[in-house]
């Protein structure tokens, strides 16, 4: 639609041309008018959360005022456009993050009569506003809710991708679906998880536009037209879809740090077509179609609640297409407004596969190219595999992607059509190319034979239809090389595929999470405006601080304030009562492990760490050692865990309540006088993690070597100056090359001897260190457990019968000694803990996602930041 205003009308427009607030008085009048009129009430009703929501539309009139500029400029300069596809955005909350992020100009002028520059600020602008109107910015921002639109790592790195992008004026945009309902809100009843839904939008979400005038119909089911003259699939064919649904757009302005250049999120919900079944209506069966269209609402109900496992459900394949399908289409009419012609689609459009889960966008382009705008097969397909690249989030074999053909031809009969030309012409170039090796042909196919039913690979296909392929961190990214893509490395060449490791962003993880680091850190580099956080290189300048004797004391003071309001938030957890000692708390070890709970994490082996603890205190008291000998040997600690499990993963869940089992007896133990506690603390989400990481002494990242394929949190422990226990996995060793062997706390075999290992677990009975014999014989006795003493036995089975594939009992024995030597400097060594802290952060940089964006950009993207 053209819808320009006509020239004679627009200077009526520019006299009221929208204007930004751009000081506290133009905020407060912004905030009264949306309390008085959107939200239709007043000073005699307004509370917290009409005061948040007041807030949000004031910040986002600003932002989308912004949002409109960058997107004209988009359209006029016509760049290259990133889309970043993503089934999770793991966003948290956004009123923070966008006063961080906004700057504004103070039109006020100074007593010289110059305009003053208030950059970099809005957050204390807001604050002081705020209180003057009679709320506080702290309260005010509890009343979000998060956007929990995602399950952990994957989602959260999509997040500040788009942050980092907007940040670094890349012309991007992130595509999701806007689920109903996100990620389960987790509760701890008896020691058990369980799951309750989460309606993240009861109170709206005054982030979101809705556009109405953005809709697109997508089809499912039907059958293709195979009529005689329309034999060849590779022709242009039509597909007689079945049930139809439309794709609704939603956006999210993302505002970049210190730039006006914002972003944007476009999540599509399903809504029901207008368009009226006849048939069923003559038939007399209105209630039926009725109910028939409602049902179309449900593809975009809820978030699959599953991290590194993909459990092949119908709807998960629908929502998959939905979304492809709609973001393709919203991408080809913007694409066709250039006028260009389609060879220059990829000079134009990069796309990012966030994982898997967007393939189908590949199967999607070829089928418009052919189907609809008539390009042959060939010309088309040249164009797909030079637009899309593919990122790898996991090796692990129960998380790859594989689509039974039957259900996939169901539901979508010309894609799979599709799938098997691509399929047919690669496997012939690969057998041009090695004819003797006749094993590599069903190996790297596409459709996996032999099973009961075939399977479409979706790894497979993303990596035929990308020009690109990375991992997430260096190892992982040779892994991928060396394991379940080494016949396509074969194939390709090793220049198809590519390292970029993760990043976090700064702004959300340190100066949102960590107000007072930030403020300790921009007074220490003379940096006011706080302009290291879009160059964290420049951090390197604490490293000549970290002996300094008075620095170290501010730095403890800011760690020690933070272990404070976690304490808090512990004890408001538990029902007003501490666990926490809070005489103690500077001479007590926070040692975290915060993440999605998996046994390839190996929550287990921290638990079981802690048991043999507890066990070596007890004998200790048994045999007449006195306090302070315990407290020599075993001095003061808190265990915290947090993290959700996937609802069906019973060994997830069986973690759980061993973890809260443990921690009944241990809080409960007068004998061992405090000085070891055991935390759980329940739904662990974004909002969470801002006030658990920046409070860590120590953080726990000991998966088995080889399986987490980079993690992230690490980054963001140690940003906020927590030291790390971790294996020789995923981006630890990146963090070790960073901030230096010595300030990291590594045990563990290595990835190289995990299959040996695993071997001879299974051939040759390996036997189980003594002290964690006595921790499972402990389990096993029913002691955590004595209403059902065999609870935890599946636990200690998975060890002692089933092979220990996890390599608990392997690294267990070098946990117990790393654990120690932690002890020793936490609490011997204190001003070496601290300058080991101090050199965390001071050698972080690389770790911001602005660096991961500047390299996707040049080594993946092709596509340069846009200047004012
Ligand atoms: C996660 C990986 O497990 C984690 O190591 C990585 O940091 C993160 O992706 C982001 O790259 N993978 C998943 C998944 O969440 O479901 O595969």
């Amino acid at each position: 639609i053209d819808a320009t205003i006509p020239l004679k009308s627009r200077s009526l427009w520019n006299k009221h041309q929208v204007k930004k607030f751009e000081n506290a008085d133009q905020f407060e009048g912004r905030f009264i008018d949306h309390v008085e009129t959107t939200l239709a009430r007043s000073l005699y009703n307004c509370d917290d959360l009409a005061a948040y929501e007041a807030t949000s539309m004031a910040v986002r009139d600003n932002l989308t005022i912004d949002w409109n500029k960058t997107q004209q400029k988009f359209t006029t300069r016509d760049p290259k456009r990133i889309y970043y596809l993503s089934l999770e955005f793991l966003m948290g909350r956004a009123l923070d993050n966008a006063l961080i992020n906004m700057e504004i100009e103070d039109n006020t002028t100074d007593v010289n009569g110059s305009k003053k520059t208030a950059t970099g600020n809005t957050r204390d602008m807001v604050s002081n506003s705020l209180n003057e109107l009679g709320f506080k910015l702290e309260d005010v921002i509890q009343q979000e809710r998060d956007a929990g639109l995602g399950n952990g790592g994957l989602g959260r790195l999509a997040a500040c991708f788009i942050d980092s992008m907007a940040t670094e004026n890349i012309p991007a945009w992130g595509y999701g679906l806007r689920y109903e309902y996100g990620i389960f809100s987790q509760k701890i009843i008896d020691g058990y998880q369980v799951e309750t839904p989460d309606y993240w939008l009861n109170f709206g979400n005054a982030w979101e536009i809705e556009r109405n005038e953005v809709q697109f119909p997508v089809t499912f089911y039907g059958y293709v037209d195979r009529s005689e003259k329309n034999t060849s699939t590779l022709a242009p064919s039509q597909w007689i879809g079945g049930e139809r649904v439309l794709a609704c757009a939603y956006d999210f302005p993302v505002p970049g740090y210190k730039t006006s250049n914002v972003n944007n999120l476009r999540l599509w919900k399903a809504k029901p077509t207008t368009e009226f079944d006849f048939a069923k209506f003559n038939s007399g069966d209105y209630q039926n179609s009725v109910e028939q269209q409602q049902r179309a609402e449900s593809i975009t109900a809820c978030l699959y609640p599953n991290d590194n496992f993909e459990q092949g459900k119908e709807l998960r394949l629908k929502q998959q297409y939905f979304w492809c399908s709609a973001s393709l289409h919203d991408i080809i009419r913007r694409y066709k407004k250039t006028r260009r012609p389609w060879s220059e689609f990829p000079d134009q459009v990069a796309i990012q596969l966030n994982d898997t889960h967007p393939t189908l966008a590949v199967v999607e382009l070829q089928r418009i190219l052919v189907d609809l705008e008539k390009l042959d097969w060939h010309e088309a397909w040249k164009i797909v595999t030079a637009t899309f690249a593919y990122t790898n989030h996991t090796v692990m074999q129960e998380a790859l992607e594989k689509w039974p053909v039957g259900l996939f031809g169901h539901l979508l009969p010309r894609h799979l059509e599709i799938i098997y030309d691509i399929n047919w012409f690669f496997l012939q170039d690969v057998a041009k190319k090695f004819p003797k090796d006749v094993d590599l042909l069903s190996r790297i196919s596409i459709i996996e034979e032999g099973g009961q039913e075939r399977q479409i690979r979706m790894a497979f296909l993303a990596i035929v239809g990308s020009h690109k392929v990375n991992g997430v961190a260096e190892l992982h990214s040779e892994l991928i090389k060396t394991t379940i893509f080494s016949d396509f490395v074969k194939f390709f060449g090793p220049s198809k595929f590519t390292n970029v490791t993760n990043g976090i962003t700064p702004r959300r993880w340190l100066k949102g999470a960590n107000p007072d680091l930030d403020k300790l850190i921009s007074e220490t580099l003379k940096d006011p405006e706080c302009n290291y956080l879009l160059d964290m290189p420049a951090l390197t300048k604490l490293n000549a601080l970290a002996d300094d004797k008075a620095f170290q004391k501010k730095w403890y003071k800011v760690k020690k304030d933070n272990k404070i309001r976690l304490a808090d938030l512990i004890k408001k957890l538990n029902g007003g009562v501490d666990i926490i000692d809070r005489e103690h708390i500077d001479d007590t070890l926070f040692d975290v492990q915060v993440k999605r709970i998996h046994e390839y994490k190996r929550q287990q082996l921290n638990v079981f760490g802690v048991i043999y603890r507890y066990l070596a205190m007890k004998t200790m008291i048994a045999n007449g050692a006195s306090f302070e000998e315990v407290e020599d040997k075993f001095p003061r600690k808190v265990s915290i865990f947090g993290g959700k499990s996937a609802p069906g993963y019973y060994m997830a869940k069986l973690i759980i309540k061993l973890i809260n089992s443990v921690a009944d007896v241990v809080n409960n133990d007068v004998e061992i006088g405090g000085l070891l506690k055991v935390v759980f603390i329940p739904e662990y989400n974004v909002s969470k993690a801002e006030i658990i990481i920046p409070a860590s002494d120590l953080s726990e990242h000991i998966s088995t070597a080889g399986t987490e394929a980079s993690g992230t949190s690490n980054m963001k422990f140690v940003m906020n100056g927590g030291l790390i226990i971790g294996t020789v996995d995923g981006a630890n060793v990146e963090i070790t090359r960073e901030i230096g062997e010595d300030n990291i706390f590594l045990f563990g075999n290595l990835s190289e001897n995990v299959e040996d290992l695993r071997y001879n677990h299974q051939y040759q009975d390996t036997p189980i260190p003594e002290d964690l014999e006595k921790v499972l014989a402990h389990i096993e006795e029913g002691n955590f457990s004595p209403e059902n003493p065999n609870e935890f036995q599946p636990i200690v089975d998975t060890i002692k019968s089933h092979g220990d594939y996890y390599l608990c009992s392997d690294d267990f024995e070098s946990y117990i000694a790393t654990q120690e030597l932690v002890d020793q400097v936490f609490h011997k060594e204190r001003g070496e803990w601290t300058k080991k802290s101090i050199l965390s952060v001071a050698n972080c940089g690389f770790f911001s996602s602005d660096r991961c964006i500047q390299e996707y950009s040049e080594t993946i993207w092709n596509v340069e930041p846009i200047k004012k």
